[in-house]
């Protein structure tokens, strides 16, 4: 088992209630935080190690992995799909020049492992809409291109090296703690803290945009299981399809308005939908069920009760 593990993207959406959860289990000084974020929160900063990083400058990995020992390497550092579009050049340099350095690293100092996200934007117009887990991959998008290469690369380190690297095709991720940022997903973020703020909200894709989507903590749940899992059992490595819910604007819409009947929603897409109708509706994960028996434990009820809840005390707080 790994003694050291870099979490490399500790400031954002995943990363953040990943770094508790993973100080949780290995200890808050065998997690070192790291982000190119140079403004970590004290509480992050209180909690354990945080150290400053550009995965795009290899020296400086290579300093961190030097300095406490690491053997292990958590990637979440990326630049999602809809930022890429609008900055596909940053997209490559940060998705893949940055994973490459990750890679290279993690071969050359000995990594026990890498773990590295992929995402739902790997499939594209030509995947089916319940996309299987072995598919057509001829994504649309900067982000999808990306993340497929990722995966093909981990795969190949994986059989080149005998390196050990995992990944997983996470869908929309819906969570209270840190906001997402340049996500085609983060509709469905958003739409909780304005029907809580505003009992009102503007939504960017069209009702009837049918995603796969998961809560924070199944996303947690499947990192850490993945994390853990017996590598010698896996015949799938980067790619893992996990799903856990499936729903459209409207279902989201009118599981919030079960809490707050006035809530109201007008809709005016913008570029995002055209990228969110190249994804599919929802996944086949037999293989992650089978291989490191994945199961979820929230469905859309669920999630909208616990979001409300949440986001409801935090306003009463004045905190959003
Ligand atoms: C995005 N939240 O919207 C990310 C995710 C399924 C998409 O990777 O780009």
């Amino acid at each position: 088992m790994f003694k050291k593990i870099l979490l490399i993207g500790a400031l954002g959406q995943i990363g953040s209630e990943l770094l508790a959860e993973l100080r949780k289990i290995y200890g808050a000084e065998n997690v070192i935080a790291a982000d190119k974020k140079t403004n970590p929160p004290e509480k992050i900063v209180n909690a354990g190690p945080f150290e400053n990083i550009d995965i795009c400058h290899k020296d400086s990995l290579v300093a961190i992995v030097k300095k406490y020992n690491i053997d292990c390497i958590l990637n979440m550092a990326a630049i999602l799909s809809a930022t890429g579009e609008q900055r596909p050049k940053l997209a490559w340099n940060v998705n893949m020049n940055g994973f490459i350095n990750v890679l290279d690293v993690a071969v050359e100092y000995k990594m026990k492992q890498v773990l590295v996200p992929s995402s739902i934007a790997v499939f594209g117009p030509e995947t089916p809409k319940n996309a299987p887990q072995e598919t057509i991959l001829k994504p649309t998008t900067m982000y999808g291109i990306t993340k497929v290469a990722g995966e093909l690369l981990g795969n190949y380190c994986v059989k080149k090296f005998g390196l050990d690297v995992r990944g997983l095709r996470f869908p929309g991720i819906i969570s209270n703690e840190t906001l997402p940022g340049g996500g085609t997903t983060d509709y469905a973020v958003a739409i909780y803290y304005e029907a809580v703020k505003n009992k009102k909200y503007t939504c960017f894709v069209k009702e009837d945009t049918r995603l796969p989507m998961m809560y924070m903590p199944d996303c947690l749940k499947a990192t850490i299981d993945l994390l853990q899992a017996d590598f010698s059992k896996l015949k799938h490595h980067c790619d893992f399809n996990v799903g856990a819910m499936s729903f459209t604007v409207k279902e989201l819409a009118d599981s919030i308005k079960k809490h707050i009947p006035e809530f109201h929603v007008t809709y005016e897409p913008d570029y995002r939908q055209q990228i969110a109708d190249t994804w599919p509706d929802s996944v086949d994960d037999s293989a992650a069920r089978q291989e490191w028996g994945w199961k979820p434990d929230f469905n859309l009820e669920a999630m909208t009760a616990d979001m409300l809840k949440v986001i409801g005390e935090k306003h009463k707080q004045g905190l959003i």
